[in-house]
């Protein structure tokens, strides 16, 4: 795909409202890719006119139409995987292999399952003499990061498509070449003008106007707490439906009767994966206090294997943010069993893979969202005190916990305060409902719950 110097408009590529742009840059080799439009407001205004235009007629067409628009989406994603991939490892840096299996094979996943879903979902229910209706909420303004490109717009835009909404998605700055090819997918797939449109440009500028927009009735976030928390205000004033997917610090909780090998094992892969830039990793491992030595040189020994096989982390920015927690770790007395803040090369932004022991819950680097390849260990003496670690941070997204039968690491599941945990290694399921408790966020993504976001209830007595 060439980059486009435009916005995705109405079914057109549409020049920007200013000739400003944005640098796409490599982060494995920090070489400026492409530049694309930094849109403003006036690019806003106009994607939100097109969407309201859109959006009877799209809320109006029958639920097998859309439904069918839907599943070409997923077939046209399905028939560019290799491009989706090379995009992806190109602007996110992602290693080629994990790039095809994950941030082109979920999302694929992702829409079929609406395209299933779109089809199946009851829009009308009968309760005593009333007709209840699932509506559209309307025009969605979707703000999408970088750290799963293609994953994050796919979960907004496929079930709000699916509910009958309009939407204009402002994706990540640094990620917008994987948003352009999205959006000549869904043209391609013959879903009317207007009903999707794309904005590139700037959080504060671009992204902040879509938030504000009166057009808007609902914007869906992922992205930073800080960022959300503005979101969130700026919903809450102007009484507008908000969805707000933040950040994470689950943790992995390995109970004393547990295969400590696998747990580890798994457990150090999961904050690796996409050189640790995923809002549920497993950052914090929890072991038993008699355990806790092994599990510490099984996981530095697992984390030195992993060496150049993950890539960069996604800016100069992110791999300044991770060193600088890397060394406030060092500073408040954790000890450093893997990696560390020395950079791996000369070129790209790497951060090795990096283990910490000895920490307490109290350390910044056990409290706050790292977002790079950085595990940290903290022991515990009895399942109370696991429970309290566990829950001992302003987060509640995910979370695993493993014991010597999926009963006993249920019964401490059900302890956890966040929205997903994994037993025993489960594995990740595109149905399943996606988000936090407490600061991670509000409303969920994904299956039948990631739908129902997007979605306004109205009775009818008879
Ligand atoms: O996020 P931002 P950043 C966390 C992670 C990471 C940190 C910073 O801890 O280290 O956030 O990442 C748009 N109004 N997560 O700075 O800024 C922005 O353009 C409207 C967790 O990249 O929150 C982008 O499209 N929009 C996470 C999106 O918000 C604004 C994924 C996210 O960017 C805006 C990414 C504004 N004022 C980072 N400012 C997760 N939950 O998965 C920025 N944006």
């Amino acid at each position: 795909m060439k980059p486009h110097n435009a916005m995705y408009i109405a079914g057109q590529w549409t020049p920007a409202a200013t000739p400003d742009t944005l640098p796409v840059v490599n982060p494995a080799d920090e070489q400026v890719i492409a530049h694309v439009p930094a849109g403003t407001a006036a690019d806003v205004d106009a994607a939100v006119r097109a969407a309201r235009a859109a959006l009877r007629g799209w809320a109006a067409t029958p639920q097998a139409d859309r439904a069918a628009r839907i599943a070409a989406v997923r077939d046209g994603l399905a028939a560019r995987k290799d491009e989706i991939a090379g995009t992806v490892a190109a602007e996110l840096g992602a290693p080629l292999p994990f790039a095809e299996a994950v941030h082109a094979g979920l999302p694929i996943a992702v829409a079929g399952s609406y395209a299933e879903l779109a089809a199946a979902y009851p829009f009308e229910e009968k309760v005593g003499n009333s007709t209840v209706y699932a509506e559209p909420v309307g025009v969605v303004g979707a703000i999408t990061p970088w750290n799963y490109p293609l994953h994050q717009i796919v979960a907004k835009v496929a079930p709000a498509l699916a509910a009958g909404c309009a939407v204009v998605l402002k994706p990540a700055e640094d990620t917008p070449l994987t948003a352009q090819l999205f959006a000549e997918v869904v043209h391609e797939a013959g879903v009317p003008a207007g009903v999707f449109n794309l904005v590139t440009g700037r959080g504060p500028v671009a992204g902040q106007a879509l938030a504000e927009h009166d057009g808007v009735d609902l914007v869906s976030f992922t992205g930073s707490t800080a960022v959300g928390r503005k979101i969130g205000a700026i919903a809450g004033a102007a009484v507008k439906r908000v969805a707000l997917e933040l950040g994470g610090k689950s943790a992995n909780v390995i109970l004393e009767s547990a295969d400590l090998a696998r747990a580890v094992h798994v457990g150090v892969a999961n904050v690796m994966a996409n050189s640790g830039q995923t809002c549920s990793a497993w950052t914090r491992m929890l072991v038993h206090t008699s355990r806790y030595d092994e599990a510490v040189d099984l996981a530095a020994r697992a984390a030195a294997k992993y060496g150049d096989r993950i890539g960069p982390v996604v800016s100069a920015r992110q791999r300044d943010r991770v060193r600088g927690y890397i060394l406030q770790g060092i500073e408040e007395g954790a000890r450093l069993v893997a990696g560390g803040p020395e950079a791996p090369g000369e070129r790209g932004y790497y951060v090795s893979p990096t283990v910490f022991a000895d920490v307490t819950p109290d350390m910044t680097i056990a409290q706050e969202e790292i977002f790079g390849p950085v595990l940290t260990l903290l022991r515990y003496e009895d399942e109370d005190e696991a429970e309290t670690i566990a829950n001992g941070t302003a987060y509640g997204l995910a979370g695993a916990v493993w014991a010597g039968d999926d009963g006993e690491a249920e019964a401490f599941a059900r302890r956890l305060d966040t929205g997903q945990v994994d037993i025993n290694g489960g594995a990740f399921n595109p149905l399943a409902p996606f988000g936090g408790y407490k600061q991670s966020g509000v409303g969920r993504e994904l299956g039948r719950h990631g739908l129902a976001e997007y979605l306004q209830t109205k009775s009818l007595q008879f």
